[in-house]
């Protein structure tokens, strides 16, 4: 607050003794502190996620995990940094204590660290390795300490602060410049807590007493931001979802007091009287700490790519999460993935193609050259187009010098003046008429608008409405190459397939036959209906722009499932485990569990599959032993296969089963055991082999 007063005194100072100039725009508080501006043009940074419960599996260590289980013997801190480096990242956020309580420097205040773990004979200080790698590669360093530790006697206790402060001392006082700090919000339940082992409840409002807490931290780092979720409102919010995105109207600004439901983290307040800008948070797994059987659910280039338009795109920083495996290292897959998505942004965001056009608007503040649209193409982000002050809606036009081809649209506001424009609309030029491309409500630091490719001669910019005299500090048009990776094929109980692109601008060609599709192969537009026998469906998605084609997709159906029926069982979503769609599923709180499914009439089985529920927080319902029956009548039954899904924990993927060829009408699935042998069975799929 004491920065933006600052900033707003000085602001004014400045544009009052330039005489002779027009005045520059006051600013529209609140705005930004100097560190969250310096933060905000960060953009891009990671999250490490490393503690005891690596090596248990487990999202969440309990506090009484041995720290001898800590042994990371290949561990290298310069691998993490080069990674993020060369992913394009600004810096690293360190899980330096989780909920556990485990530390991964050698705190003053507890034994419970790497103190007293095989890693480097207990005289490794891993902050500090990692601290020094950043200086390295040329990263900032942040640290994550829990404010919950399920370890620490005192915890729920007054004393419990002075324990947490003296850590925070120091972690921000032995490692250098700290850019970030991170308070996380899951606080208070079950734990260890020195042997206890009880449920201790906090009110996570009043028991840290942030303010001091604040004070302390902006005392020892003064550069810093503090990320706070659950507490007191700090410099940075949460956006209400880890799944990697914040909402397309995203305001920076937040109310001082009062609660924050998630909606508000979702899109900001649009009238809030403190700047508190989104933080998108997400893993490049489902889950934030390493688990094997994550091993194939690395975000994929395309999901990347997704989640970058939908956080820096949406006026929101991006923190990515890398899990570090038992080792000590990020995992291949990982650092494959991340650097493709770096080059793909590298590849999108090379051109900008409004360099050397011309720019005209429907208002100039003061008719001034200082405050003239082309400021806003200028690539000097301190300059900006301005209006008047009376104005909140105008447009700038910008014309090419030929015909261009362009499916990107990158906007800025100068977000130290304050965030002004509520709603926008993008137009382009195309064959002599203004086509709407756009219609869109925030700006803030940063905006990304992807469309279909369009050809135009002009684009024009209009500012539908803004809570003062509008600022645009930069804009920039680019034609992102198509991201042609497989598309995806279903086929739901019905029997139809959806083929889906991952690239919406792509085209997408399939065969039913058998043979390799190419562009000269059926067109798809709409869903195909494929009867109820098995089909084998192969499709490519194709960029008409340059002729590419990604590589074959390929699914092979089994018999549709379209007069199935599930017996007995009235839960609507159970229904989950015939419609073809693996990310939906159907739960039962209970081990051994029948399902049974009625076919119709009666096929020649030779065999069955099983897919676990794929949700990460699902995993304890994962079936590991069963046994599967086949009827003609749904009274006298047949056992025909029994035994485990060996390895499933590991790999939760599609479970196939054979058996000696048999024929029936019913059968029935008997879950015996799950992965964790506790009450509950979870089913994305379920199907058979015919012949
Ligand atoms: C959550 C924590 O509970 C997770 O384990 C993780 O650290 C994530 C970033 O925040 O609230």
């Amino acid at each position: 607050m004491k920065n933006n007063y600052i900033n707003t005194l000085l602001f004014l100072a400045f544009s009052f003794t330039v005489w002779g100039q027009t005045k520059a725009p006051e600013p529209l508080l609140p705005v930004p502190s100097k560190n969250q501006l310096r933060w905000q043009q960060m953009e891009y940074y990671s999250f490490i996620h490393f503690s005891v419960n690596t090596y248990t599996d487990m999202a969440w260590g309990l506090g009484n995990e041995d720290p001898k289980i800590f042994n990371p013997t290949k561990l290298d801190c310069r691998q993490w940094a080069r990674i993020c480096k060369q992913a394009g990242m600004k810096g690293i956020i360190f899980t330096a204590k989780h909920h556990s309580g485990f530390c991964l420097w050698p705190s003053k205040y507890t034994d419970y660290s790497v103190k007293n773990a095989p890693w480097r004979n207990g005289q490794g200080d891993m902050v500090k390795e990692l601290a020094d790698a950043c200086r390295e590669y040329g990263l900032k360093f942040g640290v994550y300490l829990s404010p919950w530790d399920r370890n620490h006697p005192d915890y729920g206790k007054p004393e419990y602060i002075t324990y947490f402060r003296n850590q925070l001392t120091e972690l921000l006082t032995n490692y250098g410049e700290i850019f970030e700090v991170w308070f996380d919000g899951a606080n208070g339940g079950s734990g260890y807590y020195g042997g206890a082992n009880e449920t201790r409840k906090i009110d996570a409002k009043t028991y840290y007493d942030w303010q001091n807490t604040y004070k302390l931290v902006r005392k020892l780092q003064p550069n810093i931001v503090i990320w706070n979720d659950g507490g007191d409102r700090a410099d940075l919010r949460w956006v209400g979802t880890e799944a990697g995105y914040v909402g397309e109207t995203n305001w920076s600004l937040l109310n001082a007091t009062g609660d924050v439901p998630e909606q508000m983290l979702r899109y900001g307040v649009e009238n809030g009287n403190t700047w508190v800008p989104g933080e998108v948070n997400t893993s490049i797994r489902p889950e934030w700490f390493y688990h094997p059987k994550e091993d194939k659910k690395v975000k994929t280039l395309p999901q990347l790519m997704d989640t970058y338009y939908n956080s820096v795109g949406r006026n929101g920083t991006l923190l990515l999460n890398f899990p570090i495996m038992p080792n000590g290292l990020i995992h291949e897959t990982d650092e494959k993935n991340v650097l493709a998505f770096a080059q793909a942004r590298r590849e999108a965001f090379s051109k900008n193609l409004l360099i050397n056009t011309k720019t005209q608007a429907t208002n100039v503040r003061g008719k001034s050259s200082q405050f003239a649209p082309q400021k806003a193409i200028d690539q000097s982000k301190e300059s900006y187009w301005a209006t008047d002050d009376s104005v909140t809606k105008a447009s700038l036009t910008v014309s090419f010098a030929k015909p261009t081809t362009f499916n990107r649209f990158l906007i800025q506001e100068p977000i130290w003046l304050g965030q002004r424009v509520k709603a926008f609309t993008l137009e382009a030029k195309v064959n002599d008429t203004w086509q709407q491309i756009a219609k869109e409500t925030t700006i803030g630091y940063k905006r990304i608008l992807r469309f279909n490719t369009v050809k135009a001669t002009q684009i024009r910019l209009n500012i539908t409405d803004a809570k003062a005299c509008p600022l645009i500090s930069n804009i920039e048009v680019y034609q992102a190459p198509i991201i042609l990776t497989p598309p995806q094929i279903t086929r739901n109980q019905a029997g139809v397939v959806h083929i889906t692109p991952t690239d919406a601008e792509s085209e997408l060609f399939y065969t039913l036959d058998g043979s390799i599709p190419t562009s000269k192969s059926s067109k798809y537009t709409d869903a195909i209906d494929t009867g109820l026998g098995k089909v084998t469906v192969k499709a490519i998605a194709f960029s008409p722009q340059n002729k590419l084609q990604s590589e074959v997709a390929e699914e092979k159906f089994e018999i549709a499932r379209k007069h199935w029926s599930i017996v007995g069982i009235q839960d609507k979503k159970a229904l989950h485990v015939l419609d073809g769609n693996e990310y939906t599923s159907w739960q039962k709180d209970k081990v051994p569990t029948d399902l049974i499914i009625d076919l119709g009439k009666e096929e020649n089985l030779v065999g069955f599959r099983y897919l676990p529920d794929q949700n990460w927080w699902a995993e304890a319902s994962i079936i590991s032993q069963y046994q599967f029956y086949v009827s003609n009548d749904n009274s006298n039954w047949q056992l025909v296969s029994e035994g485990e899904f060996a390895n499933i924990k590991n790999n939760p993927t599609w479970q196939i089963k054979e058996f000696t060829s048999v024929k029936a009408r019913y059968i029935k699935l008997k879950a015996l055991k799950n992965i964790q042998e506790n009450a509950a069975s979870g089913y994305a799929e379920l199907d058979i082999l015919t012949n």
